[in-house]
């Protein structure tokens, strides 16, 4: 081990020495001055060396961070925050080097080190404090946010342990903690001058002040001081350099004095433990609630510290005269996750500064706009109401306060309705009192947006009716996107160097120019540079999958890809039901229909999600009867990806032909994984959800393979859905199900895969497995046919990267900038 400790560790103070650095000092001198100071010469190793590099592209970065912040403040120009518990960012060197224009001067610099910039690229660990795709579409906005030089900051979480990394123990998920920060973060400055501290507990006292007003206090608190840690946003080659500032939780100085005088010494040493509790571990659910009381500290401690910073930053500047706030403030609130962000600037408008409830009202909801990610009802937010109490209990008299005026207007609008009142109330009554954050949300934001058309439009007629009734104004789409930079260009530099070629390189700032491709369709020269590209790449996965998985995959079969989490409703069963089907007939030697292919599925399962997990374990079972019978494997081959995250997909996507978007029709509330792989080339077989029906609209018929129900044919066929009927209507899903319940697959543990089974021959099946396999078989059909006519596919392949301008998260932010923000 030739390890040897570098500068600070990430949890010591920067000293401000080190971040002062001469603006004119070369990428190559600061990398020199970095090795010189932290290691000794013949001592380092590839981790090392990634570190001083990596610290010295932020010192690069440095003069341009510093000079955007003033920049700001001068302008005096509206600032949004984009307020998060989750930003997957993934790894930040290669994404800095593309965004300022630095990979030439890297690999001059580097050749005197002998070593490769991808050598040092893969010791990076991901920053992966998000879920999936709701954590991911933050770190693609703060991409674009910069890009177009806009003030965004966006606010988050400083997780000590990130998204679980998934071991596959005899096909089984098993949850390992990712300490990403376990070799320090080279890229976050530590910025004490920001510090704030959070209470909770205590309880609220009201005493009459010298107006003979009625004022509030929150007493006896437990405080937890919030340090904030700041992540450079470098935008693509403009020189702003946005904030993602996350905050860490700890102990506050005073927070043992009292128990240090009774001398309770290690009762006060132990209290800390309390305090940092609150951002150690992201919670592993996506799109589902979990109603954990560490949970709710942790979305009260973002809002909180969040809050108080942007009034900090105000009041240094304006002193406490908030006449203008609103018009420089808005808060965009990433799902209810920080919504508790809305009694919280009530709180602090009025209890610290002494605003009175109706100009903290009107700030508050002229700057709060809320995101909705999903419809699915265990995702939609309730608190107990007893657990407010506790915790936040200032924070309950606000809202019981907010609800008490809004169902007076409700009162207004439906007379005489006792149903409305409760249907619409932010306390659901009951048992157990819950408060539904959801509407709590909607009540005080100008704003209320849904992720892609069909979701808005579920949205609006169905979940938040009776909101869209009383405000049809504040409702809005703003359909989802995804960053050119990091998904096209940094990813995929074969096909990135052969666009350049073609079109210029103005296509990575306005990605709507990938159009002019659809000119060149029947150019025999792209067609093959074309599908040269595409082969590389997937020689490149393919060695990928061999190291990960054990599995040879054949770059001349078709590469067939499904990663995301692991959900029900994203219908990974479907998948594999039809990778059985195929192995099926490959057996059987029927292969008319057949064109090799190899499947590859990846995804994480929430440790508790118990069926989720259970899909994995099947998908590996039939991926290891698949890949042993040599009979199957010249048609066939299947993977399970393990421990998928960013820097996987950055691989997977450029090497896939075939796009696995397949969920039950109104489930999937856009998906962004569909628009990765649409911009690289590849082809989707989907149905009608989420954001697929737009690109479906872009792309054309012709150049997608769609099938199933859809999200009106979901609703009307559930009342009496019947599976068996639809599982007698085809013979190729009657043999799978024969097979799968023959035991095939499990012949050394009888029985495992029983509640599958039983979910496909239930009638209360919500995902409606049976009823779409067959339209699923169908489309797979015509997509192995078109795929052995290469130079077609070829074509349709260009054609849905040229129709993909429409999904860069450019124009997303373009229209949340525009429409909500209202920001220059
Ligand atoms: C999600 C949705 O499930 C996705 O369809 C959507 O693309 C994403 C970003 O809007 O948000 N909601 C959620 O809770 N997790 C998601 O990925």
């Amino acid at each position: 081990e030739r390890k040897v400790k570098v500068t600070s560790t990430s949890d010591e103070p920067v000293s401000p020495a080190s971040l002062i650095c001469d603006p004119c000092e070369t990428l190559g001198a600061c990398f020199e001055r970095h090795i010189d100071k932290s290691l000794a010469p013949k001592e380092r190793d590839d981790q090392e060396l990634f570190y001083a590099f990596a610290l010295s592209v932020k010192d690069q970065m440095l003069p341009k961070w510093r000079a955007t912040r003033q920049q700001d403040r001068e302008a005096g120009n509206k600032r949004v925050a984009y307020l998060s518990l989750e930003f997957l960012m993934g790894r930040a060197l290669s994404n800095a080097l593309l965004n300022l224009d630095m990979n030439q001067e890297t690999e001059q610099v580097l050749k005197d080190y002998a070593v490769a910039l991808e050598q040092l690229e893969e010791q990076e660990h991901d920053a992966g404090l998000g879920n999936g795709g709701l954590g991911r579409l933050a770190a693609c906005f703060l991409d674009s946010c910069a890009s177009q030089d806009l003030n965004v900051t966006g606010y988050g979480i400083r997780y000590e342990y990130g998204m679980f990394a998934q071991k596959l123990w005899d096909g089984y998920q098993v949850e390992r903690p990712d300490r990403w920060l376990r070799d320090g973060n080279p890229w976050e400055v530590r910025v004490p001058s920001h510090n704030v501290t959070v209470p909770f507990f205590g309880h609220t006292e009201s005493y009459i002040d010298r107006d003979g007003k009625r004022q509030y206090t929150w007493v006896e608190t437990q405080d937890v001081l919030a340090v904030a840690y700041d992540m450079p946003v470098p935008g693509y080659r403009n020189e702003r350099i946005n904030t993602l500032r996350l905050w860490k939780s700890e102990a506050t100085d005073d927070f043992d004095l009292e128990e240090f005088n009774q001398g309770d010494y290690t009762e006060a040493v132990a209290r800390k433990n309390l305090a940092e509790q609150i951002t150690m571990v992201l919670y592993p659910n996506d799109a589902s609630e979990n109603g954990k009381e560490l949970r709710l500290r942790q979305q009260y401690f973002l809002s909180s510290a969040s809050l108080q910073d942007l009034l900090n930053t105000w009041v240094s500047q304006h002193g406490a005269d908030f006449t203008d706030f609103a018009r420089q403030h808005v808060m965009q609130l990433n799902d209810t996750h920080p919504s508790v962000a809305i009694p919280e600037l009530m709180r602090l408008l009025m209890d610290k500064y002494g605003l009175g409830w109706d100009q903290a009202w009107t700030i508050t909801s002229q700057t709060m706009a809320y995101t909705n990610h999903t419809l699915l009802p265990e995702a939609l937010e309730r608190w107990p109401v007893r657990m407010f109490a506790h915790m936040l209990p200032r924070l309950l008299d606000i809202i019981y306060e907010i609800n008490a005026r809004y169902l007076d207007m409700v009162a207004h609008h439906w007379p005489g309705d006792g149903d409305k009142l409760r249907a619409m109330s932010i306390i659901e009554e009951g048992d157990e009192p819950h408060i539904r954050m959801a509407y709590l949300a909607i009540v005080a934001s100008f704003s209320v947006n849904g992720v892609a058309g069909l979701h808005t439009q579920l949205l609006t007629s169905g979940l938040f009716k009776d909101f869209y009734a009383l405000w049809p104004e504040k409702f809005n789409n703003k359909t989802n996107g995804v960053t050119p930079r990091r998904w096209l260009a940094q990813s995929n530099p074969a096909l990135a160097q052969l666009l350049n070629k073609r079109l210029g390189e103005g296509w990575v700032k306005d990605l709507s120019r990938l159009s002019a491709l659809n000119a060149f369709t029947d150019d025999k020269e792209l067609i093959k540079a074309w599908q040269a590209a595409k082969q590389s790449n997937k020689r490149q996965l393919a060695a990928l999958v061999k190291q990960e998985c054990g599995v040879s995959f054949d770059p001349k079969m078709m590469f067939d890809v499904q990663v995301k989490r692991i959900h029900e409703y994203k219908r990974q069963l479907l998948n594999i039901l039809h990778v059985i089907h195929l192995y099926h007939l490959i057996q059987q030697g029927k292969l008319t229909d057949i064109t090799p292919r190899c499947v590859l599925i990846g995804g994480k399962a929430a440790p508790g999600y118990a069926m989720a997990k259970l899909l994995i374990k099947l998908a590996n079972n039939v991926a290891h009867m698949v890949n042993s019978d040599p009979l199957v494997t010249p048609y066939l081959r299947f993977a399970f990806y393990p421990n998928y995250n960013v820097s996987a997909m950055e691989r997977i996507c450029p090497a896939t032909d075939l796009s696995e978007q397949i969920s039950t029709a109104g489930k999937e509330a856009s998906g962004t994984g569909n628009m990765k792989f649409m911009m690289n080339g590849a082809l989707t077989i989907g149905t009608l959800d989420g954001a697929n029906i737009e690109m479906l609209e872009e792309v054309g018929e012709d150049n997608f393979f769609l099938f199933g129900l859809t999200a009106d044919e979901v609703e009307a066929l559930k009342p009496h859905y019947d599976p068996q009927h639809f599982i007698a209507k085809s013979q190729a899903l009657s043999e799978v199900m024969s097979l799968l319940e023959s035991g095939h697959f499990n012949l050394l543990e009888p029985g495992i895969f029983d509640p599958i089974i039983d979910s496909i021959r239930c009638p209360k099946d919500p995902w409606m497995i049976a009823a779409d396999f067959e339209s699923y078989r169908l489309a797979q059909v015509q997509a192995a046919k078109s795929y052995r006519d290469p130079h077609h596919w070829t074509q349709m392949s260009i054609r849905n990267t040229a129709a993909s301008g429409r999904f860069s998260s450019d124009v997303t932010i373009g229209q949340y900038r525009d429409e909500i923000w209202g920001i220059a």
